[in-house]
């Protein structure tokens, strides 16, 4: 089976480090989607690591990682990626494949992100501005460059007719190109030939080669559900379907070959980049939650707005997802408040009805969050590692999520080393 482990809100939810948790129990861990507009933290004997287009399961060694046909590879960052990696001392041309139909993000993507970034103004969608958006693109329009493109003699050419395409949509933006483009395409080039020494294969035969032979695969979902093309808060989220689903047409895994399904939540929210957040906090609590969780951006530095957990929107997020367990992250970052508050439901605008589901348009919708409010433990998770020893009043706040959301937590992290772990039963 294929176990499928993702973020339920708007991505940082600390996927990273439980696959790390989680990898010693798989073969293979792959990712599906998204690029390198992802940034999976992993936390341990002291070294804090960013991965962004690598699999999570890369430090051990004897995990398959495989970068899925659903991915929009950037050669670029790949490269320094790698080179990132090489203080591990791990043997990278065994343990990673990457697939042959895989998209490749070329320097004019990053330049027309910025470009529809910067005409679009005050609506900006906050992106990442790693092309990830016009990558995915130029794929839906068939005329992408894919991994497996790179082995081809005619790549130059293929790789000149898409970008003179590019220059096209760049010079009707009025963006300039030419003072950064030729540096970039050195680099570019490079990292394509640096490309050559991995494995790159149709990985969807790897992946259901090793189904068959009984391997335990993980699929490690990047940014958050809330975040998804399709079920996301339109236009305010990424290029590629971050769900459950996305991993059977980001691997070629048949829907029936689903197993676990983890979705990681952070007992509070975040989110960076524009877009609504119902119960975001613009007063000192939510700057004492960013400072306390260290919300800023892995791949971009950027303060990541804060707010109070929201249930109508992990409800929506469980039931798309299909999720059969729950992890719940940073519950450590509450422990400094007297109250908690999770928002239950929505007011609709103008006195409306109560509402326990996401409106269509909740971009416009200008609902008002209702909360619960909990009193606080207020005392360091540290110590704890049984579920039976913790504070009763995070008991009492974890009974209640579990009973709201239908479904158990089996895991909740009190900090961001390997051991800080309960594991709830
Ligand atoms: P994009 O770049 O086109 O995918 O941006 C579209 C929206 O998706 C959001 N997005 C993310 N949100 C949270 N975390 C992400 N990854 C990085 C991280 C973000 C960072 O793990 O920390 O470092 O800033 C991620 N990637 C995309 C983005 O903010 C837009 O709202
Ligand atoms: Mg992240």
């Amino acid at each position: 089976m294929v176990d499928v482990l993702l973020g339920l809100q708007w991505g940082d939810e600390g996927k990273g480090k439980i696959v790390d948790v989680l990898a010693p129990q798989y073969e293979v861990v792959a990712r599906f989607q998204g690029g390198p507009n992802a940034g999976h933290t992993l936390e341990f004997d002291g070294i804090k690591h960013v991965l962004h287009q690598i699999p999570s399961g890369i430090f051990r060694p004897d995990i398959q990682n495989i970068i899925g046909n659903g991915v929009v590879l950037d050669p670029i960052v790949f490269r320094r990626e790698i080179d990132g990696l090489g203080k591990f001392n791990l043997d990278l041309s065994r343990n990673l494949t990457i697939s042959k139909k895989a998209s490749i993000i070329i320097p004019t993507h990053r330049l027309l992100d910025a470009a529809y970034e910067q005409a679009k103004g005050e609506s900006k969608i906050g992106s990442t501005l790693r092309g990830i958006g016009p990558a995915y693109q130029d794929k839906v329009a068939r005329q992408g460059l894919r991994v497996g493109d790179i082995l081809s003699p005619n790549f130059h050419d293929k790789y000149n007719k898409l970008v003179s395409l590019h220059k096209v949509t760049l010079d009707h933006y009025g963006f300039d190109y030419a003072s950064v483009l030729p540096e970039a395409e050195t680099d570019f080039f490079a990292a394509v030939a640096f490309m050559k020494q991995f494995r790159l294969t149709d990985s969807e035969y790897a992946i259901n080669e090793a189904l068959s032979s009984g391997k335990k695969i993980l699929a490690e979902g990047a940014q958050g559900s809330l975040l998804d093309i399709d079920f996301g808060s339109y236009p305010f989220v990424t290029s590629s379907n971050t769900m459950t689903a996305g991993a059977c047409t980001g691997l070629g895994i048949a829907p029936r070959q689903i197993g676990e399904v983890f979705g990681i939540f952070k007992a509070y929210c975040t989110r960076v980049g524009s877009g609504p957040f119902p119960t975001e906090l613009f007063d000192e609590t939510g700057e004492q939650m960013r400072a306390e969780g260290r919300e800023f951006g892995a791949t971009t530095g950027r303060p990541r707005r804060c707010g109070w957990l929201d249930l109508p929107a992990l409800k929506y997020a469980i039931m798309l997802n299909g999720v059969t367990q729950l992890i719940m992250m940073k519950v450590d970052v509450l422990n400094i408040f007297d109250e908690i508050k999770v928002c239950t439901h929505y007011e609709l605008p103008n006195g409306g009805p109560t509402t326990d589901q996401l409106p269509y348009d909740l971009v416009d919708a200008d609902v008002t969050p209702v909360y619960k409010t909990f009193k606080g433990w207020k005392t360091s998770l540290e110590p704890f590692h049984s579920f039976d020893d913790i504070p009763a009043e995070l008991t009492q706040y974890i009974e209640f999520l579990e009973e709201s959301l239908g479904i158990p937590i089996s895991f909740i992290s009190t900090g961001p080393d390997r051991e800080a772990v309960i594991h709830r039963r």
